[in-house]
């Protein structure tokens, strides 16, 4: 007979649990066709995440940047939610409180519909001056007409000379303050906590799930294959996220919906 998918001990966690974070990288969203970044088929593989997402890329070569950040901003509009996405808004309707913590950019948690999600890193559909901080959330960035600028004018008539980013983390900036410590207290009331899809090489959300393992909670990891955080968690389910997560969630449902009241 070939053994249980899932482990008696991560049932029972899961059957018992009040309070559950799922904390995503971009594994959770590669089978919506959205390109991991240090996958074979990374996020235009010759460049390294850092060569981009940073500042001085920007200033150095604005064009650049933002063609990178066009091009990933179509494929994000193109693409779905995937089973992996539903299946953690379906767990908000067996577990009483459930926080998603993202790393990814992509807002497909939010399109899936999940209600309470921190976005460590920002959002792909938002963008703001760099100078005056003026929201440009809704506009379409056309780079034919050149560098999106800031529009913004003062009350001398004087307009704001601001070039216009998008709503991003990148590497050597802070994280919001608001995202990083709901974060950190969702992670701190945890009573499991789902690592789906990341590397976990980026700090400070790396340290995340050990915030809440020397908080007590129960740690378990999907990816396909192992991650430097894979020793430190009490179950490591190797494989995809689309996969797994709706299985999982069935399970739990039926095991619920049969508790004693
Ligand atoms: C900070 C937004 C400091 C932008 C991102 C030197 C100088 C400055 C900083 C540093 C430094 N050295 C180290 C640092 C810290 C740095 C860092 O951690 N660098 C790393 C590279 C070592 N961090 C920072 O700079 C952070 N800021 O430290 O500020 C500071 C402090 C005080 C005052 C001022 C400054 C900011 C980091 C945020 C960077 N922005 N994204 C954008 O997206 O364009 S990071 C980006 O990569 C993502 O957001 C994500 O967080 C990150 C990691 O990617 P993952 O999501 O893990 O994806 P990856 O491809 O790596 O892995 C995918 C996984 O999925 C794989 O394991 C794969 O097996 C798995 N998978 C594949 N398919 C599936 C699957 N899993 C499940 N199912 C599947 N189907």
């Amino acid at each position: 007979m070939s053994a249980p998918e899932f482990s008696a001990k991560l049932l029972a966690k899961l059957a018992e649990a009040e309070m559950l974070v799922a904390f995503t990288g971009a594994g959770v969203s590669a089978e919506s066709g959205v390109p991991t970044f240090r996958g074979d088929e990374g996020l235009w593989a010759k460049f390294r995440p850092e060569e981009l997402a940073n500042v001085n890329a920007f200033m150095k070569n604005p064009e650049l940047v933002w063609r990178w950040y066009a091009d990933r901003r179509k494929v994000m509009a193109s693409i779905e939610p995937n089973p992996g996405h539903r299946a953690l808004v379906e767990l908000e309707r067996i577990v009483p409180h459930v926080t998603i913590v993202t790393q990814n950019i992509d807002n497909l948690h939010r399109r899936a519909g999940s209600a309470k999600v921190f976005e460590l890193h920002g959002n792909i559909e938002r963008n703001y001056c760099m100078r005056c901080g003026v929201r440009y959330d809704d506009v379409d960035v056309v780079l034919e007409q050149g560098i999106p600028r800031c529009s913004r004018v003062d009350k001398d008539g004087k307009r704001c000379p601001g070039y216009v980013r998008p709503d991003v983390v990148w590497f050597g900036e802070i994280l919001p303050e608001d995202e990083w410590y709901g974060a950190v207290r969702a992670m701190e009331s945890a009573d499991v906590v789902l690592s789906i899809g990341t590397s976990g090489i980026v700090y400070p959300a790396a340290s995340l799930p050990q915030i809440a393992r020397s908080h007590g909670a129960f740690l378990v990891e999907i990816n396909p294959e192992p991650t430097p955080l894979t020793d430190q968690v009490d179950e490591f389910l190797m494989g995809q996220s689309g996969v797994f997560l709706p299985r999982l969630v069935e399970k739990v449902k039926q095991i619920r919906a049969h508790a004693p009241r």
